[in-house]
């Protein structure tokens, strides 16, 4: 028997092991991978346990020609490390398999938990990556074309209210037909990329997919959240309109990339709906850690009590679709969010 390669392998994967739990464990904070390497790494000692003995004997370290080369990792980042410690698990599992007969299961599961943690650290960079996108953008408009029934006229006001420096449209359209709303969309599309802003499609996931916006916000009655994911994918942006903690909850456990939280205040947009008022707000900015947007009757008047309840961001209709002078509406809604964050 060949102990010394099979304590010299032994000895690589479980501290292989152990170095991707650790990770898992604290960088991660996943407990079902971390509890599968845990599992793992017991299982493989419990197997050669019969030959601690014989292991620890054959064992010389000193006359270990491979002694000097082996700290590949050493002054690396953290994923580096990780991603090493991951490649001489595997690499030891399989010589364990050659030489102590050991199970080949061991090696197989370690490539699925390879894959598990590198979509998990994808999905991570790619919540990141859309956090990092609404971070400044605090003012969202979500368009209705009441009083815009000339399709030329509403493109118009949607630029004007881009050039005043709003970043983040809806396009909200509950009555026009599938191929209206997509051509209205493609040139919303255009719009938004010359002003460098995000168009998000409201309700429609297969337009937002067809015109390629920057993602789609979801009401509670619209598709559920992880098939709207699976048509648009991950890098795009998913909202969902919250009406209570419960509802903020779910979509922040389902992954939803911020959420509408109102009405705030009574709107005649959702004439049947009781607004949710201010406690929810402060509620929300309590509660919730992924970006919201207060919405419901939001105006001049009124954000500074929105932005006293919490909210650090807005979202509204008629305050800047109908505003008689968009600049300075842009402004006092500028000027209170900057100041409530201070
Ligand atoms: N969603 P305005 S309130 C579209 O509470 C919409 O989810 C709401 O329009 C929600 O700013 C609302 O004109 C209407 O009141 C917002």
């Amino acid at each position: 028997m060949y102990f010394r390669i099979i304590d010299a392998n032994l000895n690589r994967a479980t501290e292989g092991l152990r170095n991707v739990e650790e990770y898992t464990r604290f960088i991660l904070n996943n407990k079902a991978i971390s509890t599968q390497l845990k599992n793992l790494r017991h299982e493989i000692t419990m197997f050669f346990e019969k030959d601690y003995n014989k292991l620890v004997n054959s064992r010389d370290t000193k006359n270990d020609i491979g002694i000097n080369i082996q700290n590949i990792t050493k002054n690396s980042n953290n994923q580096n490390v990780l991603r090493a410690n991951i490649k001489r698990t595997q690499q030891a599992l399989r010589v364990l398999n050659e030489y102590g007969s050991l199970d080949d299961y061991y090696r197989y599961k370690m490539y699925e938990i390879e894959k598990e943690i590198m979509d998990l650290i994808n999905t991570e960079k790619k919540t990141n990556i859309k956090n990092a996108l609404l971070n400044n953008k605090n003012i969202y408009l979500i368009t209705s074309q009441n009083g815009f029934e000339d399709n030329n006229a509403f493109i118009d006001r949607i630029a004007q209210i881009l050039n005043s420096g709003v970043k983040l449209i809806q396009y909200r359209e509950k009555n026009k037909s599938a191929k209206e709303i997509i051509s209205i969309a493609s040139k919303l599309r255009q719009l938004c990329s010359m002003y460098d802003a995000l168009l998000i499609i409201n309700d429609r996931v297969d337009i937002a997919k067809i015109v390629d916006a920057d993602g789609v916000h979801l009401g509670q009655d619209d598709i559920d959240i992880n098939l709207a994911r699976k048509i648009i994918g991950e890098d795009k942006i998913i909202g969902i309109s919250t009406h209570k903690p419960d509802d903020a909850i779910i979509a922040q456990d389902m992954g939803a990339d911020y959420i509408g939280v109102g009405p705030v205040f009574k709107t005649p947009t959702k004439p049947s709906t009781i607004p949710v008022g201010l406690e929810y707000v402060k509620w929300v900015s309590q509660n919730i850690n992924i970006p919201f947007y207060a919405i419901g009757s939001i105006d001049e008047n009124n954000i500074k009590q929105v932005i006293d309840a919490g909210a650090t961001k807005i979202a509204a209709i008629r305050s800047l679709m109908n505003s008689n002078d968009i600049n300075n509406t842009i402004s006092i809604f500028n000027e209170a969010l900057n100041r409530g964050s201070n």
